[in-house]
């Protein structure tokens, strides 16, 4: 049987060529089992919430609070000492520490448990719950505290009142020109823990193969763009990402 394992020196997965890039992207599912909802899994986010009010920039034009209100808990939770990092967190950022070619991880996920984790060639395609975004300039503010009407930027006169920096439906992902490069040139394209339902990433997979990349699926299921890749490997991102960089 084939096992996508990295080798000893992580340069390779065992018996087959170097890799020169890696890019790797994940998905809610990386995070579900540090205790954060996925969206579409049962008990998922879009059970509770209409994705038109809460993920689109016409629900936050209609009810700025609401929006708020739906990040807000989500920024509670990742701040509440509850939520951790965990072992395929780590997997990653060790992957990143020893592999010695050039590597991105693109994350969907808006949590900063990569960072937690040490990751840090890392690119958030939907942007970061823990920033809020000028809606004039575009310029993004670390925040302290959870999002309400007193957050407003200090880069317009007068202030505007701070959006999520995240991406909604109809918006343009972060760092696309830099994704499109890394995919053109890897050789190994590794997803994890998403449905591939949400584009453009869940094309990204079709990029890699055009350019002859490897791609691996790590997913409990298979995942809607399952036939595009070349290996999988069905399970726990916790148990099978350790084990590919032990
Ligand atoms: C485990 C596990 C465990 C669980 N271990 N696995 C082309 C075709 C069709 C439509 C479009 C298209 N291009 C654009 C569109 C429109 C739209 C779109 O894709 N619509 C589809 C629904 C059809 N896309 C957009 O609007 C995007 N913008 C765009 O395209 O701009 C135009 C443009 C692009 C490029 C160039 C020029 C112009 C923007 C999309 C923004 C998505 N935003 C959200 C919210 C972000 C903020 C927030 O977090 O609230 O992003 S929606 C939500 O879905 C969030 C996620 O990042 C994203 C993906 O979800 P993800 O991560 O895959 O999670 P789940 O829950 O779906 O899946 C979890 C998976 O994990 C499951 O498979 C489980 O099995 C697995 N799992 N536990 C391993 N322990």
């Amino acid at each position: 049987d084939y096992q996508v394992i990295f080798n000893k020196n992580k340069q390779s997965m065992e018996g087959t060529k170097m890799y020169r890039q890696i890019v790797i992207l994940t998905g809610a599912g990386i995070s579900a089992e540090s205790g954060i909802k996925t969206f579409r899994d049962q008990d998922g986010l879009w059970e509770a919430h209409k994705i038109q009010d809460v993920a689109t920039p016409e629900g936050y034009a209609r009810d700025p609070e609401l929006v708020e209100g739906f990040y807000n808990t989500r920024w509670s939770q990742l701040h509440s000492g509850d939520v951790e990092a965990n072992a395929g967190h780590d997997a990653l950022a060790r992957l990143e520490r020893e592999f010695d070619g050039d590597f991105l991880l693109v994350t969907q996920n808006i949590d900063d448990l990569h960072e937690r984790a040490g990751s840090r060639r890392l690119l958030h395609m939907h942007g970061e719950l823990s920033k809020g975004r000028c809606p004039r300039s575009g310029q993004t503010f670390l925040l302290k505290d959870p999002f309400g009407p007193e957050h407003t930027c200090t880069c317009c006169i007068p202030a505007q009142r701070l959006r999520p920096d995240v991406v909604w439906f109809g918006e343009i992902p972060i760092g696309l020109d830099r994704i499109q490069d890394a995919l053109d040139t890897c050789d190994l394209f590794i997803a994890i823990g998403t449905s591939g339902t949400v584009y453009p990433a869940a094309g990204f997979v079709d990029i890699a193969n055009h350019h002859g990349a490897q791609t691996v699926e790590v997913n409990l299921v298979e995942a809607d763009r399952h036939s595009q890749f070349q290996f999988h490997l069905q399970g726990k991102a916790s148990e099978i990402l350790p084990k590919m960089v032990e």
